[in-house]
């Protein structure tokens, strides 16, 4: 799933597609590249980032969701928490909803996707982005957010929506601590299993990954994604959200490579 940020401040790529043209080259680029969904988001949620309208998000998301919808030939997806901005996006060709609220910002969202039959993406935080950062507080954090994020599928399901379209997202670096992150990580296949619907995962630029590697740049960080692409896919993820799309494609490439490479019986 490829990243398309029309904001002025999101925390790796702010500001460089908040153009609509430029936003719609950059998807289709991700297109080219190899993504298998584009996700277009308005609003900033990195932590502390202050809250858009519904207006002027839609305002930014409508016109580069219509254009790739109508030329990118992969699925769309909204980055919204807002049920006005969903039902705007996929009346102008969205086909999926992207909530890292998990449907608790808006009350209406749920009935919105469900209305619509499109899919649905409940991702796991607590608070807002303005609140989040001290609300990482868990005793067992892998357990907490597979009953939590349990919780909104249930939720989604209840609301109407399609079970076979639904996914849930951990919500790496959505209150959580460095060191809960990587505990997420490691318990994936745990907390798919909790939550019964595939999972998505988003790691990508993430300050986390600054500190493990102890260098802070967008370059690293992108290795340091590909990394943790490949780590989601093997313990089952099926889909990943990156900025860069070329280098988890070519991981993933390899990965797959590497696991035919025993089919004719002759690897040992
Ligand atoms: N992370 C961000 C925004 N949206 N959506 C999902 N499903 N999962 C994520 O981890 C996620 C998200 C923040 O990253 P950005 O500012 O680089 O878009």
């Amino acid at each position: 799933m490829g990243i398309v940020n029309v904001t002025p401040d999101s925390f790796s790529d702010g500001g460089r597609f908040i153009d609509a043209g430029a936003a719609i080259r950059h998807g289709l680029a991700l297109a080219a590249a190899g993504a298998a969904v584009i996700d277009v988001g308005g609003e900033s949620t990195r932590p502390g980032a202050d809250p858009v309208d519904a207006r002027e998000e839609a305002r930014r998301v409508l016109p580069v969701i219509a254009a790739l919808a109508d030329r990118a030939e992969i699925p769309v997806s909204v980055d919204t928490t807002k049920a006005e901005v969903a039902r705007a996006a996929l009346d102008a060709g969205a086909a999926v909803v992207n909530d890292v609220s998990g449907g608790t910002a808006d009350p209406a969202m749920l009935g919105v996707v469900a209305g619509a039959g499109a899919a649905y993406i409940a991702m796991h935080m607590r608070g807002t982005p303005r609140t989040m950062q001290g609300e990482a507080r868990y005793a067992d954090v892998v357990a907490e957010v597979g009953d939590e994020l349990r919780d909104r599928v249930d939720r989604a399901v209840a609301a109407g929506v399609d079970m076979r379209a639904l996914f849930a997202d951990p919500g790496i670096g959505f209150a959580k601590t460095p060191e809960q992150n990587l505990e997420i990580l490691r318990a994936l296949p745990r907390i798919a299993a909790r939550v019964g619907v595939p999972l998505v995962v988003g790691t990508s630029r993430k300050s986390f990954l600054a500190r493990l590697l102890a260098r802070d740049d967008t370059a690293g960080r992108d290795d340091a994604t590909i990394a943790t692409t490949v780590w989601c896919f093997e313990a089952g993820a099926v889909l990943v959200r990156v900025h860069d799309v070329e280098g988890s494609r070519r991981a993933l490439e390899l990965l797959d490579t590497i696991e035919r490479a025993n089919v004719g019986g002759v690897a040992a």
